[in-house]
């Protein structure tokens, strides 16, 4: 049975002190000045801020609770909802733990992102000693038995259905579901958690994938491929167990927008950021920088959904057990004291962004123009889109493919494939992630590629209305005795005679070779032939693109 999930009631505006009318509108104005829990501001970018939870600490420990009810607005149970606290012995569930974590939740206007399902970690041994249809079914009752628990309530979004699936260098991980499964495994995790639950996101999560790798691009092509094959993924975690002394991540805004570009959410699942301890103001505020970089990578993209710290105070983490020498990760101190990373996160997600409220997409951008064709490119060119707050990109597609990115109204798109069809459309976005319509779509073929040592040149010599007569120098370096050369025009050009030279082609692609007498051309020399266009623009017929 499907339900509508309830909006999380605590925002920013529950949270704004009460100001008579005139202080109100400058507050109002200058939203990066007010100071306010991390959760007050992230409602208001439209996101989520969050941190992992240890339900040790939630039962007992009176700070613990107060900041992670008052600064987060999702949690994430840190190890209540993996299978060994949920499964422990075959078909024997325990949700105490969860359930604690979700009460809280609950209490506190929170959502919770459940993790995790099918992982090589932190599963009994019992699961991995099954034999395959054993392991299968025993996969498919446990999320439907954990996912299930939960499908109606409403603060349980969210599931990391699949967890570290892959190596290093993009294979797939060598783990016991991988080994008795077969790779089938990941499909079928998802379609047992839509199975159970069919409104909550089902993500897979993994470890260094936050930048453009090896890794993160294995997952994208799975992602891809999976979905095309109807696979109900609907989103990607990326953990973000950082460290200064690897440096910050290449690519991830980047990496997170073309995960968008397929259609999942995008979320940072565990953030920390390692230091060798101890501690010093410099390391702190390196990993301030980096917890910046993380949220601006969040913000900056719209199907980015929030970001999850992995706890958020030093007294309890994971990280100096795991790695001797090394913790100092989370934004908080052990003593419960704010650390530079937390004025790194505040201050990002209070930096004056877009207005959440604004729904009204830009209008859709002119239909473009096609010049400067070559075997890998194309330039395009097209009449800007309006916005009632402001148009603040275009992005330039192929049907569903996106080639490239503008802030302008012209693009050159790179690393096309030689003599290809392309059908492109312009579609144009606002700060809020409003999208326009598409633009009327243009279509051109990419050149063949050189196919003569002669370098073409073209000259204008003359133009009327409707029309205009073009010639074509070819200079050739070695010597030739036989040449082919292709022009390519922008819709509403045509080609109609040509001379000193044989065409063939329709448009927008024309090709012209060498007349029987004037295909040798020695080292050094040039020919010269002429053809007459139609056009029915004004001013100065467009000059075709030449290989
Ligand atoms: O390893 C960091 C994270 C990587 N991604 C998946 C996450 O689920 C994982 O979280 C960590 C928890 O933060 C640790 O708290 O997962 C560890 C297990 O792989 C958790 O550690 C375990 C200890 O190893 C156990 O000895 C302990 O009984 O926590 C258990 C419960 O406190």
């Amino acid at each position: 049975m499907s339900r509508t999930r309830r909006a999380i009631a605590v925002g920013a505006l529950a949270l704004l002190p009460i100001a008579p009318a005139v202080v109100t509108a400058v507050v109002a104005a200058s939203p990066a000045h007010a100071s306010q829990p991390l959760r007050a501001h992230a409602e208001a970018r439209g996101k989520f801020i969050g941190t992992a939870v240890a339900t040790t600490q939630l039962a007992n420990e009176s700070s613990y609770r107060t900041i992670a009810a008052t600064e987060f607005d999702q949690i994430t149970a840190e190890n209540a909802m993996k299978w060994e606290s949920t499964e422990p012995s075959p078909n024997q569930f325990t949700f105490s733990g969860a359930d604690a974590v979700v009460a809280f939740a609950e209490q506190n206007g929170q959502q919770v992102h459940g993790h995790t399902l099918v992982w090589h970690s932190q599963t009994p041994n019992w699961v991995e000693n099954l034999d395959a249809a054993g392991m299968r079914s025993a996969m498919n009752s446990h999320i439907a038995k954990v996912v299930g628990r939960y499908a109606d309530n409403p603060v349980v979004r969210s599931w990391d259905v699949v967890n570290e699936a892959f190596n290093e260098d993009g294979t797939m991980r060598d783990s016991f579901w991988y080994r008795k499964l077969g790779g089938g495994y990941i499909a079928d995790a998802f379609r047992a958690a839509r199975a159970a639950d069919p409104d909550a996101k089902l993500c897979i999560n993994d470890y260094n994938v936050e930048g453009v790798n090896s890794k993160s691009t294995a997952m994208y092509n799975l992602v891809k491929t999976l979905r095309g094959q109807g696979v109900p993924i609907d989103c990607v975690g990326f953990q973000g167990h950082l460290s200064l002394q690897y440096g910050f991540p290449g690519q991830v805004r980047e990496n997170v927008q073309r995960f968008a570009d397929l259609g999942v959410d995008v979320r940072f699942t565990e953030i920390d950021i390692r230091m060798k301890t101890p501690r010093d103001s410099a390391k702190d505020a390196q990993q301030a920088t980096y917890y910046r970089n993380v949220m601006d990578a969040c913000l900056a993209v719209s199907r980015c959904v929030g970001v999850t710290i992995w706890g958020f105070t030093d007294k309890y983490s994971w990280v100096p057990d795991t790695f001797p020498g090394e913790g100092a990760a989370l934004p908080y101190d052990e003593n419960y004291g704010r650390k530079p990373a937390y004025t790194a996160i505040h201050d990002a997600l209070a930096a004056g962004g877009p207005d959440p409220s604004d729904t009204t997409p830009p209008t859709a951008p002119g239909r473009p123009s096609v010049s400067a064709v070559t075997s890998s490119g194309a330039t395009l060119t097209w009449t800007a889109a309006t916005d009632n707050v402001g148009v603040t990109g275009y992005d330039v597609y192929s049907g569903t493919t996106r080639l490239g990115s503008a802030t302008g109204t012209s693009l050159t798109l790179t690393g096309l494939t030689p003599n290809t069809a392309y059908t492109v459309h312009v579609v144009a976005r606002d700060a809020a992630g409003n999208t326009s319509p598409a633009s009327g779509t243009v279509d051109f073929t990419t050149l063949a590629g050189q196919s003569t040592g002669c370098t073409p040149s073209y000259r204008l010599v003359n133009s009327w209305p409707g029309g205009f007569q073009g010639e074509i120098t070819l200079r050739c370096a070695s010597a030739v005795t036989s040449w082919k050369t292709t022009l390519i025009y922008p819709s509403g050009v045509g080609v109609t005679q040509a001379w000193s030279s044989r065409m063939s082609g329709s448009g927008p692609a024309y090709t012209f070779t060498n007349a029987d007498w004037n295909g040798t051309i020695p080292a050094g020399g040039s020919t010269t032939f002429g053809y007459i266009g139609s056009w029915n623009g004004t001013g100065t017929p467009p000059a075709p693109a030449l290989s």
